[in-house]
């Protein structure tokens, strides 16, 4: 059998038949196909069986909609925009090779394209390759970098930066951050330092943002992925990248139910322009197989 994408899926399973219990349990086997999960399978499943049943709906594509209201309840675009005139300090944190690096190259040229000043904090230094990597990408996109050696304290390429970004003038700093699984009380003695730094150096709450990677093709993992690093340090909201190469987005409807979160971008490629403000409605229509992406 060739991969269908999960929206086409919905798409045929929804279209031109009467609702039963075969209908149900294919529906329940597709949601847990595109990373929904279990649970929440089950209760999208139970949700519909009841409105179906109040309502006397007996066709299964009249149901197509009312699932886009559920997943409509359980997830939420991340809406608040970075302050100009003040410094806000974004860190892009998420396990190996989700597309940390990448998507703030990303964000750079969106942010820049906005009207922001925008500095790159290349706070990975636990690989030397890491830091060359960002630091091609402000090369090819004339971003300012504040880099040190491998090895470094991330914590002092913070403190770097943030001088650096006042007596620029700048309004945000994108921060890379080392991506090796670490477990839970690394990762939180490491995020701790960078945090005592930045508040130390005056950043406001409000202006402080820690945003999660995930990678679109890993589905369930991402939920995990979600769960320890929200655990170790609260999360403000997810980036979804590779989204191009897995049209799966059951993780993060996943991940907005659970630990309610919202989305911030999704990235759908390897190229600079390649990142999307999350859209609700785009996102769930695409999800659902409603209408053309
Ligand atoms: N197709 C596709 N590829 C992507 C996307 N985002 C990132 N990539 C690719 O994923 C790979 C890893 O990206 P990186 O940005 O290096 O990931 P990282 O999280 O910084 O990785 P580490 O620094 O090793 O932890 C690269 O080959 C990227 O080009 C995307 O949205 N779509
Ligand atoms: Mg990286």
């Amino acid at each position: 059998m060739f991969f269908k994408k999960f929206g086409d899926k919905l798409r045929s399973l929804f279209g031109g038949r009467k609702i039963d219990e075969a209908f149900f349990e294919e529906l329940e086997d597709t949601l847990i196909e595109g990373d929904l999960g279990a649970r929440l399978t089950e209760e999208i499943s139970e949700r519909l069986r009841e409105i179906a049943r109040k309502e006397s709906i007996t066709e299964a594509s009249q149901l197509q909609l009312r699932m886009k209201d559920i997943l409509s309840e359980y997830i939420q675009p991340y809406t608040e925009e970075p302050r100009k005139g003040e410094l806000s300090v974004y860190m892009i944190l998420g396990v190996n090779g989700v597309g940390k690096t990448t998507t703030i190259a990303k964000m750079s040229r969106y942010f820049t394209g906005k009207g922001y000043k925008v500095l790159l904090a290349a706070a990975d230094t636990f690989r030397a390759a890491a830091v060359d990597q960002l630091d091609i990408h402000a090369q090819r996109l004339g971003m300012r970098i504040v880099k040190q050696q491998m090895g470094s304290d991330p914590g002092a390429v913070i403190y770097d930066a943030i001088t650096s970004a006042q007596s620029h003038g700048d309004d945000l700093i994108l921060a890379d951050t080392a991506g090796r699984m670490h477990n839970k009380e690394n990762l939180m003695r490491e995020l701790k330092k960078m945090d005592k730094v930045i508040h130390a150096r005056g950043i406001k709450e409000e202006n402080y943002r820690k945003f999660l990677v995930i990678d679109a093709t890993t589905g369930q993992n991402g939920v995990s992925q979600a769960t320890l690093f929200n655990e170790a340090v609260p999360l403000d909201g997810i980036i979804l990248t590779k989204y191009d190469s897995a049209a799966k987005g059951g993780a993060l409807v996943q991940i907005g139910r659970t630990l309610s979160l919202p989305v911030v971008f999704v990235c759908v490629g390897e190229g600079y322009d390649d990142i999307r403000r999350f859209d609700k409605d785009e996102f769930l229509d695409s999800l659902l197989g409603l209408g053309e992406r």
